[in-house]
């Protein structure tokens, strides 16, 4: 009987939505995750807030990871020549060993490290009496083996709570091996509330220890530092290939595909493009200051965001002739494009999409989405801060417990290398011709009125929007993704792209709008039934002789 049937939310109601989402939480948990869950209502000139950044709720199986992942896992592992020696016992190295896609191209030294998993191994008895010896004996060994030009020390909770020096470490042997730059990070995984607090780390020690080091000039014209690019799946690789074609001389990305180099030679570019505000601004914020470089964001997730990207870095440099190649490039690479889009876009409009990823990607992906015709109802990150949800003109944010915890380092004007690469009134005039200067506009106002923004989304909360508003497809990352395929809903992975990839740049896009076709017109989710939804009671009896 129609009765019986539960209410289907076809024409779905986000109040309703989110009231069913919360009403499972005793009452102080849900009052904290109504403010985490946003019905978007963001008007030109405003955008709500949303509560972001915070503790996640114990007991929540959240999506987030911890601090020490953010810092070696995403800010220092991409780079091929420095080693990473974890200080922990070897679980936390083991799990940060390979496991995020970010792919190195390692040249004519083939200098790479990144293959390796250097850790100290703790054991219980370094626990109880101190870990410094061992930390010290495995700084030396790595480097009688590889005598690599810089040993990056990462500190795991244990080491924090024991109290182990790990920098006054680092400065001796610094000092003793002599021609090896050591630096440590007290990353522990508790330090923060997510694995942003780990990028924040990571961002100091490496503008602090290594960013300035080399003044052997850069030949090349058009340089920028590509910031908050990790070369997931092959995508830096393309954007690679664009910068060439483009004439752009790429000084140093942070960090896909990266060395030593050019982490200490970033402080030669003329412009900082920033791809992932998120885990990188505060190096942007820096160079700034310190050496005179303005930043941009730019976004190569897309065809149309790489192009409008691409201009604005045309745009920065007033040259014609460069603005003109540009133009070239753009020109012949979208006829590719355009047909892909043609081809796949009949089968995809109209469809609908929920992106739920880190502090980046929620917002970049939804440009590919739209170039598909398909609708998000759905996004958010796993640990962004209010800025990258509203803008950066929220802020500065009011300092809690947990910010607290995080240096905040004070960086001046370089007496000798601060210059200004453009004038207040060169600034001024790109200002006004539409380039917007340090700053990020954040996810809310790309998103529709009425969809559904909710920030730290966890576990339970993601089966019940699955449930209750059936998208098309759903994107997060590994530990989202069996779940979500078990309600019969096709899932692709943002965080690895599975196995695909590259999605960035022109050739990128083309590969995305293939994937999602395939995922999003699959009929085999509609015939996936779990056992106890053809059979509720399930039996079974116990076996013993
Ligand atoms: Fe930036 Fe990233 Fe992201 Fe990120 Fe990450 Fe990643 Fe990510 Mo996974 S740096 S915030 S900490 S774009 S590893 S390459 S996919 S959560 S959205």
């Amino acid at each position: 009987m129609a009765t019986t049937a539960k209410k289907k939310l076809v024409q779905w109601d986000p109040t309703d939505i989110k009231a069913e989402m919360i009403a499972k939480y005793p009452p102080k948990v849900a009052r904290k995750r109504a403010k985490q869950i946003m019905i978007n209502e963001a008007l030109e000139n405003e955008t709500p807030e949303i509560l972001a950044n915070v503790r996640t709720i114990p007991g929540i199986i959240t999506m987030r990871g911890c601090t020490y992942a953010g810092c070696k896992g995403v800010i220092m592992g991409p780079t091929r020549d420095i080693v990473n020696l974890v200080h922990g016992p070897i679980g936390c190295g083991f799990y940060a060993w390979l496991t995020r896609r970010n792919q190195t191209e390692p040249g004519p030294d083939g200098e790479n490290y990144m293959n390796y998993c250097f850790s100290t191994d703790m054991q219980d008895s370094d626990i109880i009496f101190g870990g410094e010896k061992k930390l010290i004996k495995a700084i030396q060994e790595a480097y009688d083996l590889f005598h690599p030009k810089a040993i990056g020390v990462f500190a795991t909770c244990p080491v924090g709570l024991i109290g182990d020096d790990i920098h006054t470490i680092a400065k001796n042997m610094k000092e003793k091996l002599g021609d090896c730059n050591v630096f440590a990070f007290s990353c522990e995984g508790y330090k923060g509330v997510s694995q942003s607090a780990g990028h924040h780390i990571a961002n100091n020690q490496i503008f602090r220890h290594v960013v300035g080091e080399n003044d052997v000039p850069k030949e090349g014209e058009f340089k920028i530092n590509l910031l908050g690019e990790y070369n997931i799946g092959g995508d830096g690789f393309e954007i690679e290939r664009i910068f060439k074609k483009c004439g752009i001389t790429n000084i140093s990305t942070f960090s896909g595909n990266s060395t030593y180099d050019q982490f200490a030679s970033a402080h030669q570019a003329d412009l900082s493009a920033v791809m992932c505000h998120r885990s990188i601004n505060y190096v942007a914020d820096m160079l700034e200051v310190k050496y005179g470089i303005p930043w941009i964001k730019v976004n190569f997730i897309g065809a149309e965001a790489t192009a409008k990207s691409l201009r604005k870095i045309a745009m920065y440099f007033e040259d014609q002739a460069f603005i003109d190649r540009v133009e070239k490039v753009i020109a012949e690479e979208m006829p590719d494009v355009e047909a892909a889009i043609a081809d796949v876009r009949p089968r995809t409009e109209g469809k609908t999409a929920m992106i739920f990823v880190g502090g980046s990607r929620a917002h970049h992906y939804q440009e590919l989405f739209k170039e598909l015709g398909m609708k998000i109802i759905s996004a958010g990150y796993e640990f962004a801060h209010r800025d990258d949800y509203e803008g950066r003109q929220v802020l500065p944010l009011k300092v809690d417990a947990d910010s607290r915890n995080i240096e905040e380092i004070e960086v001046e004007a370089d007496p000798e290398r601060f210059h200004p690469r453009k004038s207040q009134e060169e600034l001024q005039a790109l200002e006004k011709a539409g380039l917007k200067f340090s700053h990020y506009d954040g996810l809310i106002p790309d998103m529709d009125s009425k969809t559904l923004v909710i920030d730290d989304l966890n576990q339970y909360e993601a089966e019940k929007l699955v449930e209750l508003m059936k998208p098309d497809i759903f994107c997060a990352g590994i530990k989202e993704k069996f779940s979500i395929q078990k309600l019969g809903v096709p899932m692709k992975q943002l965080h690895s792209y599975d196995s695909g990839g590259p999605y960035a740049g022109f050739k990128g896009a083309i590969n995305f709008y293939h994937e999602i076709d395939r995922l999003v017109n699959s009929k085999v989710w509609s015939y996936m039934k779990a056992p106890w939804q053809e059979n509720p009671q399930l039996t079974g009896s116990y076996v013993w002789e």
